[in-house]
């Protein structure tokens, strides 16, 4: 298992990489250029500068997030064929510099969605990441776009780029006449289109769940349940069309039984990595984002570390999100104190798992 964390770049993250050295047995990050449009090439320029930095603070870079994937592609325009193109070239240029695994999501419109982006936990004032089906119906898509782009203290957010909101009616009505079938048949023709570059770069396609696990808006979703992630590895049968197994996106939704997906598409070698983070169900629907460790939430990191450990055991993870404490305040989802808790609390549990099943 390689520990890595999600870095934003110099410009972006008001995280250091000094200070995501400093946690215990972190070997580098997951890396995003986070000012990449969709659909944009990722030039080795860009990429190189961003990869010496990294590598001049002694940590690695062999996970890239977030080369999202343009909604002509999701929608099957014609127009997709330039858009697959730049991309098959970003992958090519991210391979030069030694990226291994590409995070992407093949999501329509938005990415993770949340109600409030630093909801109070009344227990000990912390704050984190919030969701509620309810709050979200009396809201509508222009209004939570709004909520969040105002709440995130400033820093950009992952799934929220504006170049892509920009055009959020229109894109939403083109939605309406595609169907869950339909989008898969776009995917399709894009893993057909990509996944032989990435063989060619020895580079693996790692698909992000849908965050709720569940569809929103009415837009087609096809990622948020074993059976769903089933048919993704069969669209294009190749070990580098794969999936970042994200405990907390799946897991927001109580019938997805994590440690069993993990130990599925682990044996089967389809987990480029994880994103390894816990919640806690407050009704239907209704979730927050909790500390990491078991007992703050509803999900068994024992058994998740150990699903991890007997099925794919040199897979890249990384602690995500959590909360915001100690009075810190930062991107949403992002801080450094709890993910860094999170951080050591999971490679204790790695280091335990290990010594016990000598
Ligand atoms: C959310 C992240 C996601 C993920 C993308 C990959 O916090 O895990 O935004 O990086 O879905 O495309």
């Amino acid at each position: 298992m390689k520990m890595t964390f999600r870095w934003y770049g110099s410009n972006s993250d008001n995280i250091s990489l000094r200070q995501i050295k400093q946690i215990p047995g972190m070997s580098g990050l997951m890396g995003v250029l986070d000012y990449k449009a969709a659909g944009e090439v990722w030039t080795e320029e860009e990429i190189r500068a961003y990869m010496d930095e990294v590598h001049a603070a002694g940590l690695e870079c062999e996970v890239i997030e977030s080369v999202n994937v343009h909604e002509d592609i999701k929608m099957g325009l014609p127009s997709r064929e330039q858009y697959i193109e730049n991309y098959r070239l970003t992958i090519r240029n991210l391979a030069k510099y030694g990226v291994k695994v590409i995070v992407y999501n093949f999501m329509p419109v938005f990415d993770w969605l949340r109600t409030d982006l630093a909801r109070l936990i009344p227990e000990d004032g912390s704050n984190s990441l919030y969701f509620d089906e309810a709050e979200l119906g009396d809201m509508g898509p222009m209004e939570i776009v709004r909520n969040t782009i105002e709440n995130c203290n400033g820093f950009t957010l992952p799934g929220w780029e504006p170049e892509r909101l920009s055009e959020l009616e229109t894109t939403l009505e083109r939605y309406k006449s595609i169907t869950p079938d339909g989008l898969r048949t776009n995917y399709k023709y894009f893993l057909d289109a990509i996944i032989p570059t990435c063989e060619e770069c020895g580079v693996v396609m790692a698909c992000h769940p849908d965050d709720p696990a569940w569809p929103i808006f009415g837009l087609p979703r096809i990622a948020h349940s074993q059976e769903d992630f089933d048919k993704i590895v069969q669209l294009h049968d190749s070990p580098s069309n794969a999936l970042c197994l994200c405990t907390g996106s799946l897991g927001s939704h109580p019938d997805n039984d994590i440690p069993a997906i993990i130990r599925h598409f682990g044996q089967l070698n389809r987990i480029g990595c994880l994103h390894v983070r816990n919640v806690k169900y407050l009704g239907h629907r209704k979730f927050r984002e909790a500390a990491h460790l078991s007992s703050a939430g509803d999900l068994d990191l024992f058994e998740i570390m150990k699903a991890i450990h007997d099925t794919c055991p040199n897979v890249y993870i990384r602690p995500d999100h959590g909360r915001m404490i100690w009075g810190e305040s930062g991107r949403p989802g992002y801080g450094l104190y709890d993910r860094a808790l999170g951080a050591a609390y999971l490679n204790g549990l790695w280091e335990a798992i290990e010594k016990m099943s000598k």
